[in-house]
């Protein structure tokens, strides 16, 4: 089984006749892939290499400088961290550059638009609430910015944004950045051939990454809501189904919403024009992460997700492909040439050959969107009278839950004290525990299975369920973002909860199965509602009965995720084992070693089923260290 995804599978037998290979095939075609990587223990650091080391002792056990298998995997997994914290402050510094040009009146699509959450955000990092909006939020602005660079003490969006416990480790362990970009930086100088050779000191500067990772995520988290608001509970569909024969569809894919937001808010304004084509609209809809931060926000359906993003343009409908950065895979060019959509590049730094490249400046980004909804709309003319193949397959979706949705809709059962209720259920039993479902697909697991599998065995033991990224998408595609899943899987505890909240909140029903909390960088939020119950209880995030679980994970930005998960004290279940099996050392450190020193450590579990057991075991453990 390739996928879950009854839309998926349609597709995938739609490009078997059309000859169009996807990313299945490609696979298959890597078979078998190398031990050496799988294990962690190829380096190809400098010119001297490639050197690999034997797992299994009758081989080489050094490079060639002399490098054993745990520095080399210490080394690899580390600049994966790096890699992936560039990624996540990449997207917020991008951000923070719209919303700077913005305020000094050269790109006028951005501006401030969530003053509330502007004020709320200053209060933590220790500025002045008060303050006239146009001063505070470029004070602001000035201390986004100076997260990137080498500070003096502890770097502020990850001490402001953290238990005072955290911050306190961190500090004791070395592991507290300075800054954002010197701390990727150095993990570049440290790798490179003849620096760190400690495989220990070389993990704890993957924890100090992984920090800086976390601050970058929350300061992209951050600037997106005061730029394009928080969201608030959105009903909108998912999955294949929701693309529309006579409409011009656009997909927007990627990441970062400075263009798609835009685009979203364009699109509006050009129907005329689209129906001037024939068309009987514009049908924004989204994949991945871009995909996620417009259905938060605007309840712009959700199309697809990571592995299957190649699937839609296979359907003849889609118009358009409209791509930014991260997790856009570059064979969409080859299969766009096939189905006749236009897979339009936006970002001079991620260009595909084969695409459209239309770039996009934050000075230029209004005037850019229209050219893209443009070039869509001329594809809708160029269809027409070619069959579509457009699967029936959708569900409904509830999702916007960012904290601030989520305090609101707890401040319905106790207006004075909103996280009293969550913390009674804990204590109660009612609740066991909370688990995040985040990450990938990867095409090495049967797309969706594992989360489904193990959203659905926690929900029976009630544990409520919270979901980013690409897994927040499979459960949009599945149905479980909606009160009918729990009424369907969740436990009594759990669907008690829910229904109390979802009632008070005039739902008539409760609340979703499964809790939709963003993006990946909006992982975050998650963050912040830990830190928000652990202040309340007055314990650390290492106590609390929540775990962070990757069931199909597959990128550098999800393995910096995973280390800050372990590193502010959760235990974090990885579904697809991490290339460092090739090290007995490093291996035992981040399943057992950072225990002791962070609180948190890795579970690696293939078998869904199993995950869920450990998971729940996991969860037991902390309620035991509670008293409860
Ligand atoms: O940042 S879950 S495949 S799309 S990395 Fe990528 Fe993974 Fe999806 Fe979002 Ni996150
Ligand atoms: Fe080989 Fe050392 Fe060079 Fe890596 S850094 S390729 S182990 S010689």
């Amino acid at each position: 089984m390739k996928s879950r995804d009854k839309a998926v599978n349609q597709m995938i037998k739609a490009a078997g006749e059309r000859e169009v290979e996807t990313v299945w095939d490609r696979y298959q075609t890597q078979q078998p892939q190398c031990g050496f990587g799988e294990l962690g223990v190829c380096c190809r650091n400098c010119t001297q290499g490639p050197c690999r080391i034997n797992p299994y002792g009758d081989g080489p056990d050094h490079g060639v400088c002399g490098a054993n298998a745990d520095t080399i995997v210490a080394r690899n997994l580390v600049r994966a961290i790096a890699a992936g914290a560039a990624a996540h402050s990449g997207h917020a510094r991008h951000l923070a550059h719209a919303l700077k040009k913005g305020l000094a009146g050269k790109a006028p699509a951005y501006g401030l638009k969530d003053e509330a959450k502007l004020r709320a955000l200053a209060a933590r990092v220790g500025l002045d609430p008060e303050l006239p909006a146009e001063e505070l939020v470029n004070k602001f602005m000035d201390m986004a910015l100076e997260q990137f660079a080498e500070g003096e003490g502890p770097l502020k969006w990850a001490q402001s944004f953290l238990t005072g416990g955290c911050g306190e480790t961190f500090e004791r362990l070395g592991t507290m950045p300075t800054g954002i970009d010197n701390t990727i930086v150095e993990m570049l100088h440290r790798t490179h051939l003849g620096v760190d050779a400690d495989p220990v000191n070389l993990l704890l500067a993957g924890v100090s990454c992984a920090i800086a990772d976390y601050a970058g995520s929350h300061l992209a988290t951050d600037l997106a809501d005061i730029m394009f608001g928080t969201p608030g509970p959105v009903f909108s569909q998912a999955n294949m189904g929701v693309m529309k024969e006579k409409s011009v569809n656009i997909a927007l894919h990627g990441h970062n919403p400075v263009l798609s937001d835009i685009i979203v808010q364009e699109a509006r304004e050009m129907e005329e024009e689209a129906r001037g084509a024939g068309a009987e609209g514009i049908n924004l809809m989204g994949v991945c992460c871009t995909g996620n931060e417009i259905l938060m926000r605007h309840g712009v359906p959700a199309l697809t997700h990571s592995i299957s993003q190649e699937m839609p343009m296979l359907t003849g409908a889609l118009d358009a492909m409209v791509v930014d950065y991260q997790c856009v895979y570059p064979s969409l060019a080859g299969v766009a040439e096939c189905t006749g959509t236009k897979l339009i590049t936006t970002m001079d730094m991620a260009k595909i050959s084969g695409a459209v490249h239309l770039g996009m400046h934050e000075e230029n980004a209004a005037e850019k969107a229209r050219e893209i909804i443009s070039v869509a709309i001329e594809q809708f003319r160029a269809r027409q009278g070619r069959p579509v193949n457009i699967p029936s397959v959708s569900s409904k979706v509830v999702a916007g839950f960012s904290v601030e949705a989520i305090v609101q809709a707890l401040s319905k059962l106790d207006a004075a004290d909103p996280l009293k209720p969550v913390i009674d259920s804990l204590a109660a039993g009612s609740l066991q525990g909370v688990v995040l479902l985040a990450g990938c697909n990867n095409v090495k697991v049967p797309q969706d299975d594992s989360f489904l599998v193990i959203a659905r065995e926690l929900a029976a033991r009630d544990v409520l369920l919270l979901a980013t990224g690409c897994g927040a998408g499979a459960y949009a595609r599945h149905g479980y973002l909606t009160p009918e899943a729990t009424l369907e899987y969740a436990g009594p505890g759990l669907k008690a909860v829910l229904t109390a909240i979802g009632e008070a909140n005039g739902l008539g029903g409760p609340l979703p199965l499964v809790l939709h909390m963003g993006s990946c960088v909006d992982n975050s939020r998650a963050v912040d509602l830990a830190v928000a119950v652990a202040d309340k209880l007055g314990v650390d995030l290492n106590k609390l009965p929540v775990v962070a679980s990757a069931p199909e994970f597959k990128t550098e930005k999800a393995v910096s995720i995973g280390t800050y998960a372990m590193a502010i004290g959760l235990p974090v279940h990885l579904g697809v084992v991490p290339p460092v099996l090739g090290s007995r050392l490093v291996t035992s450190v981040l399943t057992e070693g950072v225990k002791d020193l962070f609180g948190g450590y890795f579970i690696v579990e293939t078998d869904p089923y199993k995950a869920a057991g450990a998971i729940f075991a996991a969860i037991q453990e902390r309620r035991s260290g509670l008293g409860l």
